[in-house]
């Protein structure tokens, strides 16, 4: 009885094709992974918050006028890491110089126009922005909106 005998260059062709062969295998897989993480990035569109600048007012019995400007809606809620474009159309009100507190994120809203603000937050918790000319009562606030990351 024969057993199979390869000559040694035979027995080194073959461990040579394996080897090119995994490695294929290996980069196809690698490449897969790539796209599918690319793919996942950029099916996920960047999610759009749409806020106004909004007034109330009333006047008292004695004649005296009483308003407050708001960010509305007041309350917004992210997802940590979540990237989201938050745009701010000026309705009511001149301007409103704003800033998020806890960040470097600042701007200015003004009538007319929609202001562009890309958010991204790395840590939950709750950030006030604050329209740092209506920031409280007697200030004809307090524009204060609640972002709200978790
Ligand atoms: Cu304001």
């Amino acid at each position: 009885m024969r057993f199979l005998v390869f000559k040694k260059e035979t027995l080194l062709f073959f461990l040579a094709v394996g080897v090119v062969i995994a490695s294929i295998s290996v980069w196809v897989m690698l490449k897969a992974g790539d796209t599918t993480v690319f793919n996942q990035q950029s099916n996920r569109e960047i999610r759009e918050i749409h806020m106004v600048t909004g007034e109330f007012k009333t006047t008292m019995k004695d004649g005296k006028e009483l308003e407050a400007y708001r960010w509305d809606p007041g309350t917004i809620f992210l997802e940590k890491g979540e990237r989201v474009h938050l745009l701010i159309s000026g309705i009511n009100g001149e301007e409103h110089p704003f800033k998020i507190e806890g960040t470097t994120i600042k701007g200015t809203v003004k009538k007319g126009e929609e202001t562009s603000v890309p958010l991204q937050f790395d840590k939950e918790g709750t950030y006030r922005l604050i329209c740092e000319i209506h920031s409280d009562r007697s200030h004809n606030g307090p524009m204060i909106a609640y972002i709200v990351v978790d």
